[in-house]
């Protein structure tokens, strides 16, 4: 008998010329002599797929990451070909497909200029190890390109010379640069001679990027397994790169109730009830704003999901609902891990069920993590997703808890070298059998989904809320998300400014750090500075591990308290504004955040910008980030801001030292702004809001700024009950126009604006209000130039 011990080593191995092509509606499929085919199918006149199988036949098409959301549909297509090539034309873009090899370049429609190149193009190897192909793909990079955007990555804004990983993974006290951490966002954005593309590779095996770190010239990405199936998303904006990125993997299915924006509190943990009730009560007693507290792991019985420690919490019920009557939302940590303990009904029924994991050869796939010995639902499977939502329903709708936070769900398993399952494991993957080695970068953000579902029922009519660690692209749609276990440092104070901004670029804005740090303890100083950062992101929450001290407002001396409830009270002024940066995410995929790349991508000058960011859209913040700091330089980007304490104004397009005590930081508005406030409250609803105020930032030219209303939680907005004020202001060197256009069905509580003028020029004499003369007593305005207005008005002038 003759034994081949020997496996032949192909190495790399390339399409081969093109022998036939078919054009089937919006696919194009290109078949090579080697048997690869390429499919290029025209998403959008902006947006192509390219999928490329190298057997002749593609598996069945299914993505976790897809919506069915989707826009689809172009205005153009054309399909040539001259000797050489395939000539692919769209409204935005022309893509040529060599006859030779596959290889693709994309072009702008309009100038013709080259966006992005294969270079070595699409290539595989062989894996005799676990069957399928390691799916290459190579693309020239222009010498002055920058990259930004793959999700949770520690590192500087622009990605140029490093390489990543995307593994979800456990990562503790992470620092600088670790990586992978606890995302997998295999999404980027490059950007050169003033155009902006993106590449989603839409791949959940384990996946690896590679910007100019290998060779100083190239960029590439690899898979070990599934197919090589990417986007090519053209802008030449970044902010479109991002809004259709965020388009095809999708904006959360509903806007988050208002309270969801306020501050939330966490600590691992608050227990028991008597500590829970002094946390929330001290809040009140020191007026320091807070809608939310979080419980951790500990009030369970034993970690087992779904249960209370009764000698903690001996009335959850009577708890959750005195919470809130003081305005407090509980939320409480799920893990993915089930007890091994067949007198627990959750784990009875998924083992009757069948909806644990298993290894391949059939035993479950048992771990430990805090409950001791584990089984795990299979949440690739609709079935358990179905039942794990199912199982909220005492937890909301009796108890009353407003929120779940999915913690653990990379998934984490304690003791074990990879610190995850292994790779054998097999997941139903909705129908698509699989290994974890495919799954494995999905089953948090399937966990995640799970829990929203829960939540979705059974907080009806009410939103849902939930938090994940772990996820995926498209996880957005779902959940909020936090960046894990950070650490109390000045460094760390940085990595999370980054990775808040960073996450915002790859369409995933309803973000926050640990603020203050999870491991470890801040000095009173370091929390306030982080304090002031974190009012500024999406989701604002307090948590550390708690064994190091405690980390609330007030555990630092009233120097620090006083700052951090006056940044807090910030926050809550701002919620209205917040709230229509959310909706322009949830509605055009516009990130809340916006690094200053992302501003004004034409400006060099931003392309290596860490620190500063634009929140929203007229509100510029950078934070402080070392000790003993009395301000700092910042680069300002391009126009004219006022500096949010002072009202002077500054001119961009360069660096500028700026002061900022403890007490402060530096915060600019945009001229010509109209930035909507809320009165301070203690939490979202405290107050029948009848007056909110507008703050007006004079400019000698236009300006155009929007307030979005709703019933800030509930589902009327989806049935058309919401409104849309858009503000146009025209300063001229003596007068300043405010326009008002309302449109939409929902009629807001409150009656009157407060119009706050900043940085008017001239004295006023006279206000005219909707053409007629605004009549007030002597003194026309009063000294800091405010007055008060019907919000019904449709134009302002001021002389
Ligand atoms: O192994 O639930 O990131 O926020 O407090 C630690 C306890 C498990 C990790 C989470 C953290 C949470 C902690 N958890």
């Amino acid at each position: 008998m003759i034994l081949n011990t020997e496996l032949e080593y192909k190495g790399n191995l390339f399409p081969s010329k093109i022998i036939s092509y078919k054009k089937n509606l919006d696919t194009l499929a290109f078949t090579t002599d080697n048997n690869v085919v390429l499919h290029v199918t025209v998403v959008r006149d902006s947006v192509l797929r390219f999928r490329y199988t190298t057997t002749g036949i593609f598996e069945k098409d299914f993505s976790y990451a897809i919506t069915k959301y989707a826009s689809r549909g172009y205005n153009v297509l054309e399909v040539t070909e001259d000797e050489d090539k395939y000539i692919i034309t769209t409204a935005k873009l022309i893509c040529h497909i060599s006859k030779a090899d596959t290889r693709s370049s994309i072009f702008d429609a309009k100038d013709k200029s080259l966006i992005c190149e294969d270079e070595l193009g699409f290539h595989w190897e062989e894996s005799y190890e676990f069957g399928g192909d390691v799916v290459k793909m190579t693309k020239t990079s222009h010498p002055s390109e920058a990259y930004y955007g793959l999700g949770d990555k520690p590192v500087d804004n622009n990605l140029k010379g490093k390489r990543f990983e995307n593994w979800v993974t456990d990562s503790y006290a992470f620092t600088k640069d670790t990586d992978p951490i606890y995302k997998a966002i295999p999404f980027y954005i490059g950007l050169h001679s003033k155009k902006a593309y993106g590449v989603f590779f839409d791949n959940t095996f384990k996946t690896n990027f590679d910007f100019c770190h290998e060779r100083r010239n190239i960029t590439s990405f690899w898979a070990q397994g599934g197919e090589m199936n990417y986007y090519f998303i053209y802008g030449p904006d970044m902010s479109e790169v991002v809004a259709n990125y965020t388009d095809l993997t999708g904006k959360p299915h509903e806007m988050p109730a208002l309270w969801t924006l306020g501050y939330h509190q966490c600590k691992w943990s608050y227990y028991p009830e008597s500590n829970v009730k002094e946390i929330a009560a001290k809040f009140r007693k020191l007026k320091i704003p807070c809608d939310a507290i979080y419980l951790d792991i500990d009030y369970m019985e034993g970690f087992r999901c779904f249960t209370w420690d009764k000698e903690y919490f001996p009335d959850p019920k009577k708890m959750v609902k005195e919470l809130a009557d003081d305005g407090f939302k509980t939320i409480v940590i799920i893990d993915p891990g089930i007890k091994i303990d067949p007198g627990y009904p959750v784990f009875k029924e998924g083992l009757e069920k069948d909806y644990f994991c298993k290894r391949a050869d059939g035993p479950y796939m048992k771990g430990k993590v805090w409950p001791g010995e584990c089984y795990f639902p299979d949440f690739t499977n609709p079935e358990v997703r179905e039942w794990w939502s199912d199982l909220f329903k005492e937890l909301v709708e009796d108890i009353g808890v407003k929120g779940v936070w999915n913690d653990m769900n990379e998934p984490a398993v304690m003791d074990v070298p990879g610190k995850t399952f292994p790779d054998d494991v097999r997941h139903n993957y909705d129908g698509n059998r699989c290994s974890h080695r495919k799954a494995h970068n999905i089953y948090g953000m399937q966990m995640a989904r799970a829990t929203y579902q829960g939540l979705k029922k059974f907080s009806y009519p009410k939103r849902p809320f939930v938090i994940t660690r772990a996820a995926y692209s498209g996880t957005q749609r779902y959940t909020s998300t936090w960046t894990g276990d950070n650490v109390a440092s000045w460094e760390h104070l940085i990595i999370a400014n980054v990775q808040a901004q960073r996450m915002c670029m790859s369409g995933y804005s309803f973000v926050g750090s640990d603020i203050g740090g999870f491991a470890e303890q801040p000095n009173g100083e370091l929390y306030a500075r982080w304090i002031q950062l974190g009012v500024f992101h999406p989701f604002c929450r307090t948590h550390s591990s708690g064994d190091h001290g405690d980390q609330e407002p007030w555990a630092f001396g009233t120097n620090v308290t006083d700052v951090v409830r006056k940044f807090i009270e910030l926050r809550y002024q701002l919620l209205p504004y917040l709230y229509t940066a959310f909706w322009r995410y949830a509605n055009e995929g516009i990130p809340i955040l916006k690094s200053l790349v992302l501003y004004d991508q034409n400006d060099p000058h931003t392309h290596y910008r860490n620190d500063e960011f634009i929140f929203g859209e007229k509100i510029l913040v950078c934070p402080i980030n070392e000790p003993n700091a009395k301000g700092r330089r910042m680069y300002i980007p391009r126009g004219n801001w006022y500096n949010f304490w002072t009202d002077e104004v500054v001119e961009g397009g360069q660096e500028l030292w700026v002061d900022a005590d403890f007490d402060s930081m530096p915060i600019f508005v945009k001229e010509g702004a109209i930035i909507p406030k809320y009165p301070v409250q203690q939490y979202v609803g405290e107050k029948t809001i009848d007056e909110v105020s507008l703050d007006v930032y004079y400019k000698l030219g236009k300006e155009t700024s929007q307030v979005f209303e709703d019933a800030h939680d509930g589902y009327d907005y989806i049935k058309g009950r919401y409104s849309v004020r858009i503000f146009n202001l025209l300063g001229v060197e003596t007068e300043l126009y405010i326009q008002q256009h309302k449109s939409g069905k929902y009629i807001a509580p409150f009656e009157t604006f407060k119009i706050n003028l900043h940085g008017l020029p001239f004295k006023i004499s006279k206000i005219t209000i909707d053409k007629e003369d605004f009549i007030f007593d002597d003194v026309k305005v009063n000294d800091s130039n405010s007055f008060v207005v019907n919000k019904d008005f449709t134009e302002i002038q001021m002389m």
